[in-house]
């Protein structure tokens, strides 16, 4: 069921601006469009799922907390480290955009003890 509402959600950002491109790793999707990129992320116990790699520029991720605890979300890399200034409660979404140059980036979950059950990845950003 959650992959048919973020499939629709792509159709709907395409028909919105269809100059847009559309792609996906690990079934997660990312739009870029100009310089703006729209990550989804979706978090849960104890994964953050999301595209490991996307094209640079004003990067914003869309972020849903999927599971039944309250999670968060950080990306640190390249002299940069942004978080959410809440954390996120179940069922809810909120978005963070970090302006992001080509490069390696740490993204966790920065509540305690998270990232060491597997709410960590490293993304890799293009130019
Ligand atoms: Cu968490």
């Amino acid at each position: 069921m959650k992959r048919i509402i973020i499939a629709l959600y792509g159709i709907g950002v395409c028909m919105a601006g269809c100059s847009s491109s559309q792609n996906s790793t690990n079934g997660m999707t990312f739009t870029h469009t100009g310089n703006t990129t729209i990550v989804n992320v979706s978090e849960d116990e104890f994964h953050i799922h999301m595209p490991v790699s996307f094209p640079e520029g004003v990067v914003t991720f869309h972020i849903t907390n999927n599971g039944s605890h309250n999670h968060s979300f950080k990306i640190e890399g390249m002299g940069i480290e942004k978080e959410l200034p809440s954390d996120l409660m179940p069922d809810s979404t909120t978005d963070l955009t970090v302006p992001l140059v080509p490069g390696t980036y740490d993204v966790d979950c920065p509540i305690i003890g998270h990232a060491m059950l597997g709410m960590r990845l490293s993304v890799t950003v293009t130019p």
